[in-house]
């Protein structure tokens, strides 16, 4: 395969190119692309150095897969660009996720509705995908009528600078700022911008995506979405009424054989899920699964995920590895 990743300089382009040469994705040729500052510079892949090409460079190659990570406006402008030469494109930013003949994917839960007709594939929001992955399994066994979720989120979801704000804001050095406020030895309870209603557009993607994801728009979801000073990935409180009502253990085992899903969950020994251990991981971790006492068929659980691997590139490569298994990529799109 020719394969694009296209803001490979940052943090999620990174990570992809990592998460390629980790899962051995059969990369025959690879053509990172950055901005016009960084074409000409070098990115390391599998140990050899690979030249940064300009957009117009790297649709001229004509890859069989395009990974996006570079921005909504980037994605709204280039992927249709790359999809018209036959590239097939995996794009990481929130541009085609609602768009409705845009497929929106979690190969866990639903890779089945990718076609070869779909050129632009949309990989969902970080916090989305972690918790989709974990209800999935639960409303296929109980149908879920109403999800409450409260999240914790890692700075590296902002990107690059809000790393350096609370690195250095740990060291006492000023900079540049990516949030309005201090994060280090605090909580913002504001990820993304305010819309009219009073939720933040992060909270409306956790909304919208789950329930596209799911297929099923009778899902409600209600979500409070926070950023806290921590780095190894998200987490997620999450509260579940189902239609049916469940056993605890047997929620328990259902998600440990639900695939991307580790149980970590024996309060006994102080076993649960926690962004440290989720670091540098590719799966869904579910723990503090216990009964909501206060009302029927409902369920309380903690869901924690790598939010630059799970939540962004590894489920990117997850789609480029389905789209190869099924002989879905490098197949011309109908005219
Ligand atoms: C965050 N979830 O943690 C965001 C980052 O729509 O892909 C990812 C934004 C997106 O800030």
């Amino acid at each position: 395969m020719k394969v694009a990743v296209v803001g490979a300089t940052g943090l999620v382009g990174t990570k992809m190119l990592q998460v390629l040469a980790e899962r051995n994705f059969p990369v025959t040729e690879l053509i990172p692309v950055a901005s016009a500052k960084s074409v000409g510079k070098e990115i390391t892949y599998k140990g050899k150095q690979f030249k940064i090409v300009s957009m117009d460079e790297a649709i001229s190659k004509k890859p069989d897969i395009a990974l996006f990570s570079a921005g909504g406006s980037t994605s709204l402008n280039d992927a249709p660009r790359f999809a018209e030469v036959g590239t097939t494109v995996v794009d990481n930013s929130s541009a085609w996720r609602m768009d409705p003949t845009k497929k929106l994917v979690v190969p866990e839960v639903n890779a089945d509705v990718l076609t070869a007709e779909d050129k632009i594939i949309a990989n969902p929001n970080c916090s989305t995908i972690q918790m989709v992955v974990a209800l999935k399994p639960l409303h296929d066994a109980y149908h879920i009528k109403r999800i409450v979720v409260s999240t914790y989120q890692s700075v590296t979801g902002t990107g690059v600078k809000a790393v350096d704000q609370l690195m250095n804001e740990r060291a006492g050095i000023d900079g540049p700022k990516a949030y309005p406020y201090k994060i280090d030895l605090n909580v913002i309870p504001q990820i993304d911008v305010f819309g009219d209603n009073g939720y933040t557009k992060e909270e409306m993607k956790m909304i919208k995506e789950t329930q596209k994801i799911m297929g099923d728009d009778s899902i409600r979801v209600t979500a409070t979405t926070v950023r806290i000073p921590v780095m190894g990935g998200h987490s997620e409180s999450v509260n579940i009424e189902f239609e049916r009502d469940f056993d605890v253990e047997e929620v328990k085992t259902l998600l440990a054989k639900s695939p991307g899903v580790i149980v970590t969950d024996d309060i006994a020994n102080l076993k649960y899920p926690m962004p440290l251990d989720a670091h540098e991981k590719d799966e869904v971790f579910v723990g503090r699964i216990r009964r909501d006492e206060t009302q029927p068929n409902t369920l309380n659980c903690w869901i924690v995920s790598d939010n630059l691997r799970k939540g962004a590139a590894t489920n990117a490569v997850q789609i480029a590895e389905y789209l190869v298994a099924k002989h879905l990529i490098g197949v011309p799109a109908e005219a």
